[in-house]
């Protein structure tokens, strides 16, 4: 490699060392994904690991553009922000620069002189660290950053040292959140950890403790991996809360929009309420209907969980307004009196709640009612409530739900001149 050559190189990774743009997207990187606060969780402080080794930041593994690059900016002699901007591992337990500082000072006095020069050197000892980490081996690992003085300088040896001072228990990270909340009495799946080893590769993860999801409250679930050597990692923990968050659903029995007629009777068909967690859970109804005003009424009806989470539904209901009717009624004597109402003899009557009807009567037949057929010429007596004789000539009835179901009509004066009257809602 001619001296340009190298100089180019070394000015590239200069740049790339000094940049203080995101490093992330540059290259594939185990690095976390984001500075996630709640991305791990420890039971305990990381007293496995050891200091030392290329794992800087100590969050379980070595990287290349976290520790990898803290080692190379240090080796330039950068420090606090400059030094850390952008290279830590989101799940790093070590939080100030004095610390990492404090590790990469050990790490160079004990490790740093990778290439046997005498000096740890940026464009030596820390590329090659950099490129280790990469994965780079055999001539791409060592290209353009063996120093005259190298004591060094075979790949393979390279190699062979900075492997040895690679963290030697697993690393494992958890997926998803470490803080999760769950809706309960739904499915709880776990989205579990995944633990890598630098011998072993991918390794299993143990985990303990479970998820009542039936039952509300916050459980521990714990991760862990051990490698083939009996190198154990951190153990990391999620904390899931479960709770009822969720409303009862109303059930409203009968229509939610309803007409009733004036004066008639209502009863409320109700409503019904079911909860995830709960069953059935009661439902109170507020509002009441006066069906004597004409107006629209809201019924409110409102289920409450034992959580106190709540659902609310509403019913309208409408009472119409008054309804008149007018019967022309006359009189005819065929061997008997009969009344003639809108030009039918004696006719049987059906008369509807909500409606107030008038009878104009010839004078000389005045027409009553009563609960019995002929009314007082059959033992009965005149039936009165909410019954108008005032006028002249006519006599009106009120029909309400408490009119009799059945009435009759009938000649004051002359028996068996009427008929038979049947009241409906
Ligand atoms: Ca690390
Ligand atoms: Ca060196
Ligand atoms: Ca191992
Ligand atoms: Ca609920």
């Amino acid at each position: 490699m001619t001296f340009n050559n190298f100089s180019k190189l070394k000015l590239a990774y200069l740049f790339l060392v000094l940049s203080s743009f995101s490093l992330v997207s540059l290259a594939d990187s185990s690095m976390q994904d984001s500075a996630d606060p709640s991305s791990y969780y420890l039971t305990e402080a990381s007293t496995s690991f050891s200091s030392g080794d290329w794992d800087i930041d100590d969050n379980g593994q070595a990287d290349a553009l976290t520790d990898g690059l803290m080692f190379l900016r240090y080796a330039f002699g950068l420090s606090g922000d400059s030094l850390l901007n952008g290279v830590i591992s989101s799940d790093s337990v070590i939080s100030s620069a004095a610390e990492i500082e404090a590790e990469l000072a050990r790490v160079f006095a004990s490790s740093g002189d990778i290439d046997g020069d005498g000096t740890v050197d940026a464009l030596s000892d820390g590329l090659l660290l950099l490129r280790y980490l990469f994965g780079l081996t055999g001539n791409t690992l060592t290209t353009g950053v063996i120093g005259d003085g190298a004591t060094v300088t075979e790949s393979a040896a390279l190699e062979s040292y900075m492997s040895a001072l690679m963290p030697q228990a697993p690393y494992i990270k958890l997926n998803g959140s470490a803080f999760v909340s769950h809706e309960q009495a739904t499915t709880y799946n776990d989205a579990g950890a995944t633990a890598t080893d630098v011998i072993d590769g991918s390794i299993e993860v143990i985990k303990t403790g479970a998820v009542d999801a039936s039952v509300a409250g916050t459980y521990i679930l714990r991760y862990l991996a051990t490698d083939s050597e009996g190198n154990v990692s951190r153990t990391l923990m999620r904390s899931v809360t479960v709770a009822d968050t969720t409303a009862p659903a109303i059930t409203l029995l009968g229509e939610a929009v309803v007409e009733v007629e004036l004066d008639a009777s209502y009863e409320d068909a109700g409503a019904t309420a079911t909860d995830t967690v709960d069953g059935v859970v009661e439902v109170v109804t507020t509002g009441s209907v006066d069906t004597s005003a004409a107006a629209t009424y809201t019924l409110t009806y409102t289920a409450t969980d034992n959580s106190g989470n709540r659902a609310i539904t509403t019913r309208e209901v409408s009472v119409k307004e008054p309804r008149a009717e007018i019967f022309n009624v006359t009189a005819t004597n065929n061997g008997g009196w009969a009344y003639i109402i809108n030009g039918v003899s004696k006719p049987d009557l059906t008369l509807e709640v909500g409606t107030t009807y008038t009878f104009n009567y010839p004078g000389s037949h005045p027409l009553r009612f009563s609960t019995v057929n002929d009314g007082i010429f059959n033992g009965g007596v005149e039936y009165t409530q909410d019954v108008d004789t005032s006028g002249t000539n006519q006599i009106t009835i009120r029909v309400t739900s408490s009119t009799a179901k059945t009435l009759y009509y009938y000649c004051r004066i002359h028996a068996r001149q009427g008929g038979k009257i049947t009241v409906t809602q």
